[in-house]
């Protein structure tokens, strides 16, 4: 199960590290703490994990095509049509491109940034991936593959956002978000069909449905969550779950379609 995202491990590495806040805010706000002493760690002999099943309710919507008006250069990137995704759906009726993340449950820790950079690229007139998930202060590279230039103009609710051209292939640049939002609109203003979203999380388990996958977020320690999807045009569900020692709990979430 691809979706695992490697949380796994590196959850694990992640709370051997990070600190007991003294008077921080709760995970959720994304505070780096002033002071950071010894901190609890996810003792694996008690540790479990939560796996999300996200579903679509309702008759699939037909795939509509994406018209990339007056932009031929960007129609001849594809030998197939390309169909729009903010609404996808696969063949198990699972819904594509939705958030899954722990929302609230967490100890009020600070999850340092992973070192690696959550990777947007703009291929094909596309954003791939569509969304993505990212913590506070991790990293964002955005990259062009296309012989087409593309600016990336990102929207945060609060604080500001950016806009840069990326003029040539094998062009990047990354960004650093510094405070929690799901989801932060990105768009290229050059094509307007192009937009992509980025999840942007205090702590490191959450994660972006896949095609024939579930979510599974963990380890986490024994306790009580608050587990939240968001979906670019269907809203945010969430749903409290208990998680026993060692226990593996299996919850599913039902979007209602347009
Ligand atoms: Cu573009």
């Amino acid at each position: 199960m691809k979706q695992k995202q490697g949380f796994p491990a590196v959850c694990v590495g992640l709370v051997l590290v990070v600190g007991v806040v003294c008077g921080c805010k709760d995970s959720r706000s994304g505070a780096t703490p002033e002071h950071a002493v010894a901190a609890p760690t996810v003792d694996p002999a008690t540790a479990g994990s939560i796996t999300v099943t996200v579903r679509f309710r309702g008759t699939p919507p037909e795939p509509k095509p994406v018209v990339m008006r007056g932009a031929p250069q960007c129609v001849q990137l594809h030998s197939e049509p390309v169909y729009d995704e903010s609404l996808a759906v696969d063949a198990d009726g699972r819904l594509l491109h939705a958030v899954v993340w722990v929302d609230d449950g967490l100890p009020a820790v600070w999850f340092p940034p992973p070192a690696t950079p959550t990777v947007i690229d703009q291929k094909g007139c596309l954003y791939q991936p569509r969304v993505a998930v990212a913590t506070v202060g991790q990293g964002v590279e955005f990259r062009n593959s296309d012989p087409e230039p593309h600016n990336v103009h990102t929207q945060p609710q609060t604080g500001r956002g950016t806009n840069f051209m990326l003029t040539r292939a094998g062009t990047s640049r990354t960004v650093k978000f510094d405070k929690p939002e799901v989801a932060v609109r990105v768009g290229c203003d050059v094509h307007p069909w192009m937009v992509a979203y980025v999840a942007v999380l205090a702590h490191p388990y959450g994660a972006v449905t896949r095609r024939g996958e579930d979510v599974t977020l963990g380890p986490l320690p024994p306790g009580r969550y608050s587990v939240a999807v968001w979906h670019e045009k269907l809203g945010v569900q969430k749903q409290v779950v208990q998680l026993d020692p060692r226990g593996r709990a299996m919850i599913e979430f039902s979007f209602q379609g347009p």
